[in-house]
């Protein structure tokens, strides 16, 4: 397992998590919370021709639902993939923006919309901030 992530897709007050494998096979599930049951089984969504670096989630475009970036592994630019509300996800959008491996969410502006700050690799210190707005 790459990476999991704790957070609310479906917008009822439950944790879901998301949780990302290092290969690009697997691609990533998403496990809707539920009260009874802790969680639901995984949604798996996979893509074959894309290998995972990092994931960050946050609303980026403001609607009030959760999306989430996947950083590519091999120097596939950034896509943020846009929530649903509904715990999935109705497509991606490609940056172009610089490949970069990981990246997290904040708001660096202090504007009220998150932002992305990225770094190239594993083994560089060379960092980005990319503001919502060229996102
Ligand atoms: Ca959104
Ligand atoms: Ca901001």
């Amino acid at each position: 397992m790459k990476k999991v992530l704790d957070t609310d897709l479906n917008n009822d007050g439950r944790s879901d998590l998301i949780a990302a494998t290092w290969a690009s096979q697997n691609g990533w599930h998403v496990f809707l919370g539920s009260t009874s049951e802790g969680l639901l089984a995984g949604i798996q969504y996979r893509f074959n021709e894309f290998a995972i670096g990092g994931v960050t989630i946050a609303d980026f475009n403001q609607d009030q639902r959760q999306d989430m970036v996947i950083f590519g592994l091999y120097g596939d630019p950034p896509r943020i993939y846009w929530g649903d509300g509904n715990g999935g996800f109705r497509g991606y959008t490609t940056f172009r923006l610089e490949p970069a491996m990981f990246g997290f969410a904040a708001d660096v502006n202090n504007d009220g919309k998150p932002d992305l700050l990225t770094r190239l690799g594993l083994s560089t210190i060379n960092t980005r901030v990319i503001i919502n707005s060229a996102l």
